[in-house]
């Protein structure tokens, strides 16, 4: 990337930092990852190389990215059932995450713990979770250790706009408050909680419920990475300086249906809805349009990231394809926490 950021530099805004431009570079990278890695997980799905279902993140890759860039390494997320991206951004490679997601041994959990079960911590990834909501409880206690360590590690916890409808999350962001703790909830408003128009399960605002508890909210265009990233970026800030939690509420869409298998999905939402959020409000195409009226990139250097993330994503699937399986011996290792 450093080439290229420097390459780029002498036709960009002399405002623009070679630093700066290297790592909006990187994120248009990360997001592409997210994108050509959820197209082939439908592949997998297809050719029934990967046991189980997965959840796309097509279409929110904005999100996971903006808000993991602001992260340090030894900062932790946790993630939902829609999990690859978060991953992804928070550090994951693609051998060992398609390795998971086919039950093989180089997987992150040796292939144990699939789609929705994704952990690294040692890249501070405590782990997916297919409890709706059921992470916020432990990226809160993630939170209130790092406090009690006297460390100023953040702790963020991804989840959906169905988890709202969860009572944990509303216990443990009492608790957050009451304690100041460093952690940072991230709706990600995707308008559906699997078949349902979040409006028929969601009463009142989304705002209004961190705000009753005193915990400063922020509104984002979950599509524009920059907004994402400079408010993550304030509310990671704010942690830091043991100002207590944040809440982000980033307006975003899934591409595709809840789960590989929702192929038909015009009983709940028009094809309208779904081509209007892929043509118009695109995370991807809005980031490459924005670095080309910055002058920070061309479409010849677009056009080069995604060939080479192509080939990187392809060579992950040819990785895990070829990987072994776990050996029988070890079964009954690794399954309990
Ligand atoms: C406690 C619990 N209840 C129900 C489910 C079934 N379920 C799986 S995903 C989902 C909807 C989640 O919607 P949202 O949180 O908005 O995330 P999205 O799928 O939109 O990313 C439900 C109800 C579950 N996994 N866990
Ligand atoms: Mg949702």
């Amino acid at each position: 990337m450093t080439e290229r950021a420097t390459e780029a530099a002498g036709s960009a805004d002399p405002g623009v930092r070679a630093d700066d431009l290297e790592q909006w570079l990187h994120r248009y990278q990360q997001m592409l990852t997210i994108r050509l890695f959820e197209e082939e997980v439908n592949e997998l799905y297809k050719s029934r190389l990967m046991p189980g279902l997965a959840h796309q993140y097509s279409g929110e890759e904005a999100v996971a990215v903006g808000v993991c860039e602001t992260l340090r390494r030894d900062d932790t997320i946790t993630s939902t059932h829609r999990g690859h991206g978060h991953c992804l951004a928070k550090g994951a490679v693609v051998d060992r995450m398609f390795a998971e997601l086919l039950g093989k041994a180089p997987g992150y959990c040796r292939g144990k713990g699939g789609s929705m079960h994704i952990a690294d911590p040692e890249g501070g990834n405590l782990g997916a979770n297919a409890i709706v909501g059921g992470s916020a409880g432990i990226a809160t206690g993630a939170a209130l250790s790092a406090k009690m360590r006297g460390t100023d590690q953040v702790s963020v916890c991804f989840f959906g706009d169905g988890a709202l409808g969860q009572g944990l999350i509303y216990e443990v962001m009492n608790m957050a408050a009451l304690w100041k703790l460093p952690v940072i909830y991230v709706c990600e408003n995707n308008l559906y909680s699997e078949y349902t128009p979040s409006p028929q399960v969601l009463a009142g605002t989304i705002r209004a419920r961190p705000e009753a508890f005193g915990i400063y909210t922020v509104e984002v265009d979950g599509q524009d990475i920059g907004a994402v990233y400079e408010a993550a970026q304030g509310l990671v800030d704010r942690c830091r300086q043991g100002e207590g939690p944040g809440f982000l509420i980033c307006n975003t869409y899934r591409y595709y249906g809840h789960h590989v298998g929702d192929i038909n999905r015009t009983y709940y939402r028009s094809k309208e809805e779904e081509a209007y959020w892929r043509t118009e409000r695109d995370p991807l195409t809005l980031l490459g349009s924005w670095l080309q009226a910055q002058g920070m990139a061309d479409a010849g250097m677009l056009a080069q990231i995604e060939r080479e993330v192509d080939a990187t994503v392809k060579a992950g699937v040819a990785f895990a394809i070829n990987a072994p399986y776990p050996d029988k011996s070890e079964v009954d290792q690794h399954v309990y926490a």
